[in-house]
């Protein structure tokens, strides 16, 4: 099999770079083979761009599947966003006749062609499909004594056509990443809800996109977990910054953590919080950073 090339997006470096170096641990741990996509741009994201623009969509896009393209390697997304965008674009464009001539048009301008020889793959369910929870599990240096609330997000599993995925109204994929390594997925009402961020709700309707969150949070406070676990940044700063912003408007403080699961694998493979960029949110709680590390010593 091909081997990868790291595609960060834009939140990630700009507003949790923690997320970028606990994927990098964990890759190297798990010895992935995967190297850096240099020059790279914004995926673009699905929810805004695609919806206002496709043609532009495209060819942004397009240009990013060919930097991975010119290096023969499969593309890696650590973001749901970036996912859809990637994925979408490189199917749309592998089998669409004339939209690739279209969109070659505009590469050729900058010297590049589609050629449509690579994969575009999500963290999620290249770990799932390629390494395996068993092999995960060997790898477990620390198994997490943690009760977990995972959130999917949408763009992961829809549209369930094109994303392949399996059950995408109860999917277990995910919940079965988290239970490998030791922890608990508990299940809670609204699981499969959106964040309330995507489409571009969370820059134009704040209050409405909050109101999703703060719904979405108040079901998870109410399982009583450790932590929210997600695979996407742009759901990870909505229940993140999110709770910091809910709580100035209702003064509800749900003070909980949240984690994108290259971080809580990071943990498990034995990397201390801090390494992990665990305490860069925006809603630090300082008991479970506590507890975690405790956890790692003992
Ligand atoms: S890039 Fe620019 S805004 Fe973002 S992070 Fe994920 S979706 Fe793609
Ligand atoms: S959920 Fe609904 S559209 Fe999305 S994938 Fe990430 S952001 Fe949160
Ligand atoms: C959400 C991406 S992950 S977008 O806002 O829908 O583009």
């Amino acid at each position: 099999m091909k081997g990868l090339t790291l595609f960060l997006g834009c939140l990630i470096p700009n507003r949790y770079p923690g997320i970028e170096i606990a994927t990098r641990l964990c890759l190297a741990k798990l010895d992935i083979d995967c190297s850096d996509l240099e020059g790279s741009s914004c995926c673009p994201a699905p929810g805004v761009f695609r919806s206002f623009d496709e043609p532009t969509w495209l060819a942004v896009a397009s240009r990013n599947i060919v930097l991975s393209e010119e290096l023969q390697r499969n593309i890696l997304t650590i973001c749901n966003g970036c996912f859809a965008s990637l994925a979408d674009a490189n199917h749309i464009l592998k089998n669409d006749t004339l939209l690739r001539e279209k969109t070659n048009e505009h590469l050729a301008k900058i010297g590049k062609e589609f050629k449509g020889n690579i994969e575009v793959r999500h963290i999620i369910e290249y770990l799932y499909r390629e390494i395996g929870t068993e092999n995960i599990k060997s790898h477990v240096e620390k198994p997490l004594e943690l009760k977990i609330a995972v959130h999917y997000g949408c763009h992961l599993l829809k549209p369930s056509k094109s994303r392949g995925l399996g059950a995408f109204e109860r999917p277990e994929f995910f919940d079965e990443l988290i239970e490998c390594l030791g922890a608990t997925s508990v299940d809670y009402p609204d699981k499969m809800e959106c964040c309330g961020a995507g489409g571009g709700v969370r820059s134009a309707l704040k209050d409405d996109s909050l109101k999703m969150a703060d719904h979405k949070l108040s079901r998870i406070k109410e399982a009583e977990v450790d932590c929210i676990v997600n695979a996407c940044p742009f759901c990870h700063m909505q229940l993140d910054a999110g709770q910091d912003e809910i709580k100035q408007r209702t003064g509800v403080d749900y003070n909980i953590p949240v984690l994108h699961y290259t971080q809580l694998l990071g943990l498990a493979l034995g990397f201390p919080p801090e390494m992990l960029g665990i305490d860069m949110n925006v809603t630090v709680n300082k008991e479970f950073i506590k507890k975690t590390g405790e956890m790692l010593q003992s």
